[in-house]
């Protein structure tokens, strides 16, 4: 598989709802698009790093300078076997995984097309439906939240995570329950607390939550090993987890009990299989987590979603929870029983609208091998 060009576009996209965790409140989603061609045939991959750097280090300018002086330049003319030779062939770059993922996940959807096979199963899929649930941001009022929480259970959803923050997090658990009953719950902090808040977070015990994610610290597993210790839920890390060390580390010191599997943020495809492998080796289960992606990315997750240790429910919903239009036509949608079908064409197995690309796109440079 040849890389002959790589195209680099900023999109940007109007959300339906507002989106509100720990760090803000976005009403729109600035995202980059990678299309990688080679043999004729052409491979898409959506970077998942945000406008700011608040969820994480990288944002959709430092993307953009990474992809187009080290990235592109590193890979353009290069011949690979496998897709999962990009990762460890750009080690020399430290860090900036997300934007990594954008072209590694563009190789793979490259290589599945030029096989002609879908996405899943050169990744090693082994379902053709996946589990959906949602995640529902910090709303206005506690009303507002059931109003949304009921919406989506109406729609089949199989769990429910809502964002939490100090002064929006037990009374907002205890509307869920108390309107709802036994509903698969979770919730998402954002690594909005410390480690003097155990006691409080103790407090989330009774409602029987299937896990807390990131309680901690963006970069911290010591203190989730700590925590761990004082209270009951089970913690899941996110923004903790950015290589497959560390996630080894994190099982071994008990920081963490269940893994967010998200490929932007450990360097696409190739490292989110290592991440799930090493995962199960250890019986942690692992889901794949969410970044208000376009139909794109959504995509490529419901592609990764498919590996057999992905047994939770993830954050992968219908595209009308986020864009309308969605850039691929038809959207994804979520069947009554709250399961996505694996998309079965070549690749992605999606189509991608040029006309609404074109228009959302506000810069675009192609990139060519010499
Ligand atoms: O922490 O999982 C998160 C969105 C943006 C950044 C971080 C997160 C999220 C979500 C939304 O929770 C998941 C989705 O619906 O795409
Ligand atoms: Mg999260």
């Amino acid at each position: 598989m040849r890389i002959e060009r790589l195209e680099l576009r900023l999109l940007r996209l109007p959300l339906v709802h507002f989106f509100e965790t720990s760090f803000g409140r976005v009403f729109d989603r600035t995202f980059l698009l990678v299309t990688l061609e080679g043999g004729g045939e052409v491979g898409y991959g959506e970077c998942v790093a945000e406008a700011n750097p608040y969820y994480s280090s990288e944002t959709t300018e430092t993307a953009w300078h990474l992809i187009e002086a080290f990235i592109a330049p590193a890979v353009l003319g290069v011949d690979f076997a496998h897709p999962r030779e990009v990762f460890p062939f750009l080690r020399r770059i430290r860090g900036h995984n997300m934007a990594k993922a954008a072209v590694e996940m563009a190789a793979w959807d490259l290589f599945a097309r030029q096989q002609g096979v879908p996405l899943s199963q050169v990744l090693g899929g082994t379902r053709t439906e996946i589990a959906s649930g949602v995640s529902i941001g910090i709303q206005d009022s506690l009303d507002q939240l059931a109003d949304k929480v009921e919406t989506e259970l109406a729609a089949g959803y199989r769990r429910i995570k809502i964002k939490i923050k100090p002064g929006w997090d037990l009374a907002a658990v205890e509307t869920v329950r108390s309107r709802f009953g036994a509903v698969p719950l979770m919730v998402d902090a954002n690594a909005a607390y410390a480690l003097g808040d155990a006691a409080h977070l103790a407090a989330l015990d009774r409602f029987d939550l299937m896990m807390i994610e990131q309680p901690l610290d963006y970069d911290d597993v010591a203190d989730h090993a700590r925590l761990q210790r004082q209270i009951a839920t089970p913690i899941c890390l996110d923004e903790s987890i950015h290589t497959v060390k560390i996630a080894e580390e994190a099982i071994h010191a008990g920081a963490c009990r269940i893994i967010n599997i998200k490929p932007g943020r450990v360097g696409g495809h190739g490292e989110s299989i290592r991440l799930h492998d090493l995962c199960a080796s250890h019986d942690v289960p692992v889901w794949h987590g969410g970044m208000l992606e376009s139909g794109i990315g959504r995509a490529h997750n419901i592609h990764l979603s498919s590996l057999p240790n992905f047994s939770l429910p993830g954050d992968v919903a219908a595209s009308k929870r986020y864009y309308v239009p969605d850039l691929i036509d038809p959207p994804i949608e979520v069947r009554p029983d709250g399961t996505i079908p694996v998309p079965k064409g070549p690749g992605l197995g999606v189509t991608i609208v040029g006309d609404r690309v074109s228009r959302a796109t506000e810069r675009a440079v192609m990139l060519r091998a010499g």
